[in-house]
């Protein structure tokens, strides 16, 4: 887990390749290499928090900015008409694998509905 833990700290300082959509001061947006729809960008703030209770607790104008950015991908994807989900995958049953909290923005086709 210690290496999930670094991972986007290493891709957000460009350590590790990734395919950038956007960035700015306290925000990174790139690709998921295991994309599940057709546009799959992940959103992470530069600063780290575990979570997204965390991030809410801990920086709240953080997670204004997170959800901006993922507003920003939407447009630049042009995805923001059609409609998009945005999802924060929060520990176990979620299946959170990296401890860096990030916001997946899924889209660019008709996603299926939540459940099992
Ligand atoms: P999760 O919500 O913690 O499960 O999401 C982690 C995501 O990070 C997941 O969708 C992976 O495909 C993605 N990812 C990535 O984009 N690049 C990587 O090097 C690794 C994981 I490891």
């Amino acid at each position: 887990m210690s290496d999930a833990e670094t991972l986007f700290e290493r891709i957000i300082a460009g350590e590790i390749p990734s395919e950038k959509v956007y960035e700015d001061e306290t925000t990174y947006a790139f690709r998921d290499i295991a994309p599940q729809a057709r546009v799959h960008v992940l959103v992470v703030p530069k600063k780290r928090y575990r979570n997204l209770a965390e991030l809410a607790a801990g920086d709240p104008r953080l997670l204004a900015d997170v959800a901006s950015t993922a507003r920003k991908v939407a447009e630049i994807e042009g995805i923001a008409e059609s409609g998009y989900r945005v999802v924060f995958n929060t520990d176990g049953d979620a299946g959170q694998t990296v401890f860096h909290v990030h916001a997946h923005v899924l889209g660019g086709e008709q996603l299926g509905h939540f459940g099992r």
